[in-house]
């Protein structure tokens, strides 16, 4: 293999599907005996983050720190898939500038905001748009769509399973596994 493992970094807004394509293509890694780590909300906020918000300043820490983290399980050997929105291209390229060359694949996991809505899985852009929640991404905070990834995942056009071969097949192509 040509590369060291990779971190696989997805950005998108909230409800673009971020989750559910990493938790799949997880799946489908594991099942070809390929080693994987999955960082999220679920233990990165909850946990490391618990002292950070949503204000920019925090989501910039943020992502600093899951930098850090992917980073060393990347030295461990496990592909690392991150699932965070990242709204800011400058964190994203940190990210990137901390990483040996190539082994940081961005991947954009593309959904309009009005498909985002619509799917509102947990009732977070209602609260937005009613004011309930200040600084929300896409009604009151920013996103910056990344200017050059390396991977655009539009999960409006294509189902999961198409994500995730397109996926794998760009991972293959590129010697990454
Ligand atoms: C965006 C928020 C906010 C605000 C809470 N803005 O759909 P979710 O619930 O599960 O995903 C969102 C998650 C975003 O956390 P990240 O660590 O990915 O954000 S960042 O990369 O910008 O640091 C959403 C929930 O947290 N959430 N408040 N104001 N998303």
């Amino acid at each position: 293999n040509k590369h060291q493992s990779p971190v696989l970094w997805f950005t998108g807004l909230s409800g673009s599907g971020k989750s559910t394509v990493t938790v799949a293509l997880e799946k489908a890694l594991f099942e070809q005996g390929i080693r994987t780590y999955r960082l999220d909300g679920d233990n990165i906020r909850h946990g490391l983050n618990n002292n950070l918000g949503f204000s920019p300043e925090d989501r910039t820490e943020n992502i600093r720190r899951i930098g850090e983290v992917a980073k060393l399980m990347s030295d461990a050997g496990l592909i690392t898939l991150t699932a965070f929105i990242s709204p800011y291209q400058e964190d994203r390229d940190n990210v990137r500038a901390l990483l040996p060359e190539g082994d940081f694949v961005e991947i954009f996991v593309k959904c309009s905001l009005d498909g985002c809505e619509k799917r509102d899985p947990k009732g977070l852009y209602q609260k937005a748009r009613s004011g309930e929640i200040k600084g929300f991404t896409g009604i009151d905070a920013p996103y910056e769509e990344p200017v050059n990834p390396e991977l655009t995942i539009d999960t409006e056009e294509n189902s999961v399973e198409e994500a995730v071969s397109t996926i794998i097949q760009y991972l293959k192509t590129n010697k990454y596994i």
